[in-house]
């Protein structure tokens, strides 16, 4: 027998835009390997050696299961061939008939920058419209509308370096500690090191970001822009400006600062619901620190002044002079893996490629020499939610959308299925067979994954890197810029889409940047336009732009004070801040603010098949106010309606949970649950499809909801091996929530029938020849079905009025399930209890890695483990991906007898104990 080969690939995590290096060992000969252990690479220079959670468990999300194999046409198994035919024969048709704007594409920041390249030259170069717009749109677009509107280019000016160079990172609107977690530790370490550096976190919640903070700014939502055009005033009028830099190299600042001038400390204080000594504070920290960070996310994007605020923020840093020096700068943290190399392929409705416009007579003209192409769109098409307005208006009648969930993710979900049953042809690329919007689509085409992917992604810090491919494409699944590149060849344009690897792609792409450039764009990738294929193969992390290291060796751009303006000198953007569209009212009085949970990414089509993924949060809920529960009659657990004034579809429905880090009067709530888990979970429904009026980002961290404790008559439990059978059973009920195990699925139930209605509804649904079980009493009931020693199923129904809910843990149920003998007296009666054996009864997990529930932790920090440090070294918690260690710390602050009696009570709870 021949030996199994150990090989090394190093690729890139396809999740979020820190962009970590890879390292997957794998077992067998190249084009039959199997990926056996993942781990950081070393000497990436974003991780080096780092990775979170999901970058840990990649290898439990890659199997098989749940995968799309083949292309489906109407729903019916068919060949690439066939149904790339009928895609275009469709596009053929409606152009002809509709002109070329009648065709849309919708695609991803999670396509690799060589599908995104395709995608955009096959719309715009060769059907002639613009009409493709992505899923950044909901995420950085208004990051990307500030800094050309301040910079002359999309130009995102800072390196994770200078993270260990500043004396002041501000974070505003990003939950770094959660949603960029091997960069979040970047900056813990950096304060470690640096015990003068100074951390401001600016947020309504008091998240695990802000656990970092020496200044936690827990703002009224939408009142970013206040608070940086108030800071604008105060270094005017404190002698802080750097003026010979802004008389320099700056346009504006006049304009800027008149409009800044109602805004001091007081009236910032007011209406950002801060105390004056919080405001103070923070300006004083911003004036006196010779350097300065502002890290901004979606808190900030995500709004109807996104672009408004992040230019509030850039006219600071230039007022300042704190920009293009090591550690000072504006820094919007991208979201997905290759959400930067999308902005480089030019793949929003509003730009052309590499850095071009379409509205430049010129820019357009050297595109279309390059691509040699038939015709090139001549305006901007539409943005996210316009196109999908317009395709329910009956405008668009065919999409492609492709690496992405929309009918979850956008707003307004009743207006996205709308338009997608009204467009005349839907077809979908994606790598799952079932999700929201393939549930719309009239063709599905299989692209490939991660492990399967070959290509470059680049990161926030404009660092590109490659995802190598590990395994050979499964079944009949082709890589996103074949399938592009299929139909491109039915349209007749084979030979301008005719490559033999995607090497070739990227060689292109880089010799657009290059193309009678001149210097005058910075995006300019010539250095590397003619990689061959064993070039692109062996290429290291490389940042643009290229061979331009500063000073400090650092590829950070306008350390030599040139922007990309045409007369060199940088705009100050006078902003007149203002309040978000949707307010709340006496109708609908909650805030509702919505964002990432830890271990899920997005809608969960990956991260929800690992199971380690699912035991930090197994199922969504709503944090708010402890005052607020009281106010509403609700308590932990149970369930509560919201509805806002736009939608109408289902209300949203959530068990609460308390979280003292609430403001009075908001809540919030994860992103990830949509309909393929629960009954009435997709929080999109509830945001109204307001945008900002310069990016077109919707507004979708700002509802206003109304919220009503939730009664059924009936509520429990139920539990089904055979998922044909759960979901029989979720039918039978108004609200269900599903947990997926590894045996088994759980789900959290309610409904208005009987108890005993429901009962008799479920029978007939389990096999007849299992053996069934029951218990009732008049307010409850148990019902079990075993089989050849196996759990076919376990109901448990109350009809009690108390309505919270502490579930079964499933993690028992999969441990149990093939070991369920009729004869174990013991078992069968804990199961009709529903009382778990005792290791499982240890509280949530915290650490995933090693297993360590939230019991085990508080008992070692009450027997003198007071540190985070400590708790690894006894239990090993927060040692491996260290994501958990927020939430360690956290529990020491809590438990620990030290902690109270600390004589330092400030100190920081995530470097407490802590060496560098
Ligand atoms: N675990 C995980 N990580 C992810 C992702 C994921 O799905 N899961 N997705 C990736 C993607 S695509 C993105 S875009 C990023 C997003 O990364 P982040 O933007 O950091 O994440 P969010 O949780 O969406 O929102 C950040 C914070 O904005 C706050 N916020 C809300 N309103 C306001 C406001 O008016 N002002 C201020 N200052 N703050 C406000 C929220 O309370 C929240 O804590 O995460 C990336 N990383
Ligand atoms: N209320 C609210 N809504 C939000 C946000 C918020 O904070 N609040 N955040 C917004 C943001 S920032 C973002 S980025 C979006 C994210 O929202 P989406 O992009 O809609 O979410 P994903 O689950 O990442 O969808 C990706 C899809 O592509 C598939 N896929 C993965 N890899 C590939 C591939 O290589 N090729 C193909 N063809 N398919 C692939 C996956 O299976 C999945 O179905 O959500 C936005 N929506
Ligand atoms: S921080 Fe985590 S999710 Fe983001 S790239 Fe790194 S390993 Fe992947
Ligand atoms: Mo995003």
């Amino acid at each position: 027998m021949p030996s199994s080969q150990t090989t090394l690939v190093q690729t890139t995590c396809p999740y979020c835009g820190v962009g970590c290096g890879v390292d997957v060992s794998c077992q067998g000969e190249a084009l039959n390997r199997t990926p056996v252990k993942v781990t950081g690479t070393p000497e990436h220079p974003a991780n080096y050696g780092r990775l979170c959670i999901k970058g840990t468990h990649l290898l439990e999300t890659n199997s098989l299961h749940g995968r799309l194999l083949q292309p489906h046409v109407g729903g019916r198994a068919t060949t690439w061939d066939q149904a790339t035919g009928k895609i275009a024969d469709k596009i053929n048709q409606v152009i002809s008939q509709h002109g070329p704007d009648a065709v849309a594409f919708y695609v991803s920041g999670q396509l690799l920058t060589e599908d995104y390249y395709i995608a955009n030259k096959l719309i715009k170069g060769f059907l002639g419209s613009a009409n493709i717009d992505t899923n950044s749109r909901l995420c950085m677009s208004s990051a990307v509308a500030a800094y050309k509107r301040a910079f002359g280019e999309d130009l995102v000016p800072c390196c994770y370096e200078d993270i260990e160079c500043t004396d002041l990172l501000i974070l505003t609107g990003s939950n770094a500690a959660w949603a960029h977690p091997v960069l979040f530790q970047r900056m813990s370490r950096a304060r470690l090191k640096n015990p003068a550096m100074k951390v401001v976190v600016i947020d309504p919640r008091a998240t695990e970001t802000a656990d970092l903070a020496t200044l936690h700014l827990p703002l009224k939502p939408g009142t970013d822009a206040y608070l940086f055009n108030g800071l604008l005033h105060y270094l005017f009028t404190n002698d802080l400006l750097d003026e010979r830099f802004i008389s320099e190299h700056t346009n504006g600042f006049n304009e800027a600062l008149a409009s800044a001038r109602d805004w001091n400390p007081d009236s910032v204080a007011k209406v950002c619901n801060l105390s004056l000594a919080q405001v103070n504070q923070f300006y004083r920290l911003f004036g006196k620190s010779q350097s300065a960070i502002t890290f901004f996310s979606m808190g900030i994007n995500q709004s109807n002044s996104g672009v408004d605020k992040a230019n509030a923020i850039i006219n600071c840093h230039l007022a300042s002079g704190k920009i293009g020096a090591p550690g000072s700068g504006p820094f919007s943290i991208t979201g997905q893996p290759n959400a930067m190399g999308g902005r480089e392929v030019g793949g929003l409705a509003n730009m052309l490629a590499a850095h071009m416009d379409i509205e430049n007579p010129a820019h357009r003209e050297a595109v279309q020499t390059y691509w040699q192409s038939p015709t090139l769109c001549t305006k901007p098409g539409l943005k996210a939610v316009d196109m999908f307005s317009q395709m329910a208006a009956g405008k668009i009648k065919f999409v492609w959308i492709m690496a992405t969930n929309p009918v979850v993710s956008m707003p307004d979900r009743r207006q996205v299925e709308k338009a997608l049953q009204q467009c005349e042809m839907v077809v979908v690329s994606d790598m799952v067979s079932s999700n929201d919007t393939l549930a719309y689509a009239d063709i599905a085409l299989p692209a490939t994954g991660w492990s399967e992917k070959n290509g470059t992604v680049t990161n926030s810090e404009r660092r590109i890197s490659r995802q190598r491919g590990i395994m050979p494409p499964p079944g009949e699944a082709r890589h996103d810029w074949q399938a592009l590149c299929n139909v491109a060849a039915k349209l007749g344009y084979g030979d301008r889409f005719d490559y033999n690897h995607v090497s070739e792609i990227f060689a292109e792409h880089a010799g657009l940047s290059a193309y009678k450039n001149n210097g005058q764009r910075l995006f300019n990738l010539a250095g590397l336009s003619s990689l061959n294929r064993a070039q692109y193969d062996r290429l290291a992390p490389i940042q643009w732009p290229l061979g331009q290291g500063d000073a400090a060796g650092s590829p950070r751009l306008f350390g030599n004070r040139q922007f990309a303006t045409a007369d060199g000198k940088a705009r100050f953007v006078a902003i007149t801040a203002r309040l978000p569209t949707q307010q709340t009212c006496d109708r609908y009085p909650y805030i509702l603010n919505s964002g990432r949970s830890r271990d899920q990414w997005h809608t969960m089509t990956r991260t929800g098949k690992a199971s380690a993924l699912l035991n930090h949060a197994a199922m969504a809920t709503l944090a708010m106010h402890p005052q607020d529960m009281l106010d509403s009659g609700v308590s932990e657990g149970e369930l509560v309606t919201l509805q806002s004034a736009g939608n109408t579809g289902n209300p949203v429905i959530l068990p609460v949970a308390a979280q003292s880090g609430q403001r009075r009067g908001e809540c919030f709530a994860p992103i990830h649950w949509s309909a393929t888990w629960g009954s009435h979970i997709t929080l999109g429904a509830l945001y109204s499809s307001a945008t900002d009026p310069i990016s077109g980002q919707p507004e979708t961290k700002h509802g206003a909801v109304s919220l009503v404790k939730t009664r059924y008559p009936v509520h429990g439990q139920i539990v089904f091996s055979d998922p044909i059978v759960f979901d029989k059973v979720t039918k039978q009920v108004e609200y269900w929530a599903k947990q997926p195990g590894q045996y088994v699925q759980s789900a959290r139930v309610a409904c208005h029938k009987n108890m005993h209605e429901l009962a008799q509804s479920v029978m007939p649904l389990v096999p007849p020849t299992a053996t069934y079980i029951s218990r009732f009493t008049e307010s409850s009931c148990s019902m079990l079905w075993l089989q050849d020693n196996q759990l076919v199923g376990v109901v448990w129904l109350s009809a009690q009025t108390a309505q919270s809910y502490a579930p079964i843990p499933l993690e028992w149920l999969d441990a149990i399930y093939d070991d369920c003998t009729v004869t174990n007296t013991g078992r069968i009666n804990n199961l009709l209890n529903g009382i778990a054996d005792a290791e499982f009864l240890q509280g949530p997990l915290v650490c995933s890695c090693f297993k360590v529930r939230q019991q085990r932790i508080v008992t070692a920090i009450e027997q003198g483990c007071n540190s985070v440090t400590a708790l690894g070294s006894t239990l090993q918690c927060g040692t491996n991906c260290g994501s958990c260690k927020g939430e360690l710390a956290r529990l020491v602050n809590r438990h620990s007898r030290h902690s109270e009696a600390s004589t330092t009570p400030t100190v920081n709870p995530i470097l407490a104990g802590e060496s560098a």
